[in-house]
């Protein structure tokens, strides 16, 4: 039997701050990770600090794009990745900080039963800190519209803290994902709820990025507000 292996993938676009705190915090609770930092170009040379850790610890690896393509791409690009190195689990943070490393066991322990774990901000336990009511609103939305088009019964839907088994992420068509920036969330679970993946939700506290700004903005929330019902639409 071959040994089980975790990768841990970190999307990252200007997080030069975040990134050095967040790995040691990483491998502080989880030493037997692999690390893939996917970076798109940042102008702040987050790719940069992520080379010279990467020389330093064989642990580390670093996928560098050539220019901003988007959460959603970056996001595929650590699956692929996952499956073309047999990897057994996939597990993604956001690199702001607002996906504590703490949660990482709790997100393991699920594995031993389901596919698909997700860190949630909407179950028992689970909460945002630092948010405005604004934000608070959109997010709840949002979650609410992709439960009624694509019928998921998971309550944290656009949240990135997931871990995967890879070899469920290998029966997906990578290939037609249609999402290219933060409605791949979504896209996800909807097409991993579609092979028949099972999921778990264990509770976290979402907290707002430690450093820097976010990448976030209403071309974004258009886009899933359009891309959620097509997907919803395309699946009948
Ligand atoms: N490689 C890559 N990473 C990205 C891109 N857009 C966002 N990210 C990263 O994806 C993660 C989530 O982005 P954020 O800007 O934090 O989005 P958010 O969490 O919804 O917004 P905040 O509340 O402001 O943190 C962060 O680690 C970003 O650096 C992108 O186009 N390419
Ligand atoms: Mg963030």
């Amino acid at each position: 039997m071959t040994a089980e292996r975790l990768l841990v993938t970190l999307c990252t676009y200007n997080e030069r701050e975040n990134l050095p705190p967040l790995i040691e915090e990483i491998w502080r609770v989880a030493p037997q990770a692999d690390l893939l930092v996917i970076d798109d170009n940042s102008p702040d040379g987050t790719g940069q600090v992520a080379d010279e850790w990467a020389a330093r610890d064989s642990r580390l690896h670093v996928l560098h794009r050539p220019g901003k393509l988007g959460l959603g791409t970056a996001t595929l690009a650590g699956f692929r990745y996952a499956v073309a190195n047999d990897y057994t689990w996939l597990m993604n943070l956001d690199a702001d900080f607002s996906h504590h490393p703490r949660y990482i066991p709790a997100l393991l322990e699920c594995m031993r039963s389901v596919d698909v774990a997700i860190g949630s901000r909407y179950v028992a336990g689970g909460g945002v800190l630092g948010w405005g009511l604004r934000r608070k609103l959109m997010s709840r939305g949002v979650n609410a519209y992709a439960r009624l088009f694509l019928r998921l019964s998971t309550h944290d839907n656009s949240g990135a803290f997931r871990c995967f088994r890879v070899d469920r992420l290998r029966q997906l068509d990578l290939d037609g994902f249609i999402s290219r920036g933060y409605a791949i969330q979504e896209e996800i679970l909807y097409r991993c709820r579609k092979i028949g993946c099972t999921f778990a939700e264990t509770p976290i506290i979402f907290d707002d990025r430690r450093y820097g700004q976010s990448k976030i903005n209403l071309y974004e929330m258009l886009a899933a507000l359009v891309i959620i019902p097509r997907l919803g639409l395309l699946g009948r």
